[in-house]
């Protein structure tokens, strides 16, 4: 008699911010955790869970994975779309989970072992000025840190993406959308002075910059052409991806390496920006786009074209998805960076991990599974809190790419 799922739930937290945690339980006495987070939508792809799709999966065989991922994606008629694919993702990886625990392996060992003993990642740095992004720099690089993405405040402008203000952390979560305030002279201005600086005073480390989608392909491409003496890791969505083919402008006018993918839910989002090599890294990452099932072949796609890994790792992603991410990137062949952004200090009271930050990369552990766990009645001391992420409007008022 195979093994059978006895029970399965989402169940959303808020530890600091909130998380959507999925739970399965198999009757041989294995849980399968997994991470269904969307920000600012999160009881949607709860729901989706809770409603639609976890009441199918009791008695079904948890080592099935792969006609589980099917069963959800072409049986549900609907494809593609975060809530859906961020939903089939948190069952996908607790399906892994439960799978690496039942072999008694990490899971790295299931999808073929380690092609590296760590990860190199990206922390963040930024600043109200250019003096004060630097000091921000400086500090990463005392921690250790390799690579930093840098953003700094502009000057006109009152609030943008990547910068906090004073008092909060870059990635605090609001009850209302905060309105910042956009426009793309001041940016493409301020920008190379910046890096300048930067590249200066920081010779030897990475450094990579995000645009956040705000610009146009020719605007884009003037971007990048003024940043290429400073030798960027990467300038990540300089323009939004929903036309693919816009990228080629991009490409043909500038050789900054270029990122994208983050909001990206399945193989169909990037198939052009791939197999044209009109990115060179892609930032696609398990929560958003179906799981290891479905990323793996993004991956494997990736990999014919030399376009490399850049998984998204802000901390609205769970511990959970750090977890997986890092055994995938223990893995597959085609890693470039993995992004690192530390958790709300009272995540560690919900989640257990043994993956850990430290000399500049990212490092798995080694207990069975994907090795991060959840704490079910510590989860019920944080409720749900509704939360937004900011939007962005011109001076004029119009809204504007975030
Ligand atoms: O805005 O994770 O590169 N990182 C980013 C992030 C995203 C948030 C969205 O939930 O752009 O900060
Ligand atoms: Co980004």
């Amino acid at each position: 008699m195979s093994n059978r799922i006895t029970a399965a739930r989402a169940i959303v937290c808020s530890p600091g911010r909130n998380y959507v945690t999925v739970v399965i339980e198999t009757a041989e006495g294995l849980a399968g955790i997994g991470d269904a987070t969307l920000n600012g939508r999160e009881l949607a792809v709860a729901s989706y869970l809770n409603d639609h799709i976890l009441p199918l999966l009791i008695g079904r065989d948890p080592s099935r994975i792969e006609d589980i991922w099917q069963y959800l994606y072409r049986g549900a008629y609907w494809r593609r779309g975060p809530v859906t694919m961020t939903a089939i993702a948190g069952v996908d990886v607790a399906l892994w989970d439960i799978k690496a625990k039942a072999a008694g392996m990490p899971l790295y060992q299931l999808l073929g072992g380690a092609s590296r003993e760590r990860m190199l990642c990206y922390t963040h740095a930024d600043g109200a000025d250019i003096d004060e992004t630097l000091a921000a720099i400086e500090e990463k690089q005392r921690q250790g840190f390799a690579a930093v993405r840098v953003q700094s405040g502009v000057p006109g402008l009152d609030r943008i993406y990547g910068v906090h203000a004073p008092g909060e952390t870059a990635d605090d979560p609001h009850t209302a959308p905060i309105e910042g305030d956009w426009d793309t002279s001041f940016y493409l201005r301020h920008a190379p002075m910046l890096f300048e600086v930067a590249r200066e005073c920081f010779p030897d480390l990475h450094l990579l910059h995000d645009a956040h989608h705000r610009l146009t392909p020719n605007e884009a491409a003037q971007l990048g052409r003024s940043l290429e003496p400073y030798r960027l890791f990467w300038l990540e969505d300089p323009v939004p991806a929903e036309s693919q083919e816009s990228w080629r402008r991009v490409r043909q006018m500038t050789t900054v390496p270029l990122a994208v993918g983050e909001v990206f839910n399945s193989i169909w989002d990037a198939q052009q920006l791939i197999t044209e090599r009109l990115t060179d890294y892609l930032r696609t990452t398990i929560v958003h786009a179906g799981g290891v099932t479905h990323v793996r072949r993004i991956a494997d796609l990736c990999a014919l074209y030399q376009i490399r890994t850049g998984f998204h790792g802000a901390n609205d992603l769970s511990p959970v998805t750090m977890g997986a991410a890092l055994h995938f990137g223990r893995w597959v062949p085609n890693f470039g960076i993995q992004e690192y952004a530390s958790h709300p200090r009272q995540a560690a009271e919900v989640f257990g991990w043994d993956w850990a930050c430290r000399d500049g990369h990212l490092h798995s552990g080694e207990a069975a599974g994907h090795g991060v766990s959840f704490d079910e009645a510590a989860a019920a001391r944080f409720p749900y809190q509704r939360r937004y992420l900011d939007v962005n409007r011109l001076k004029d008022g119009t809204l504007w790419d975030w």
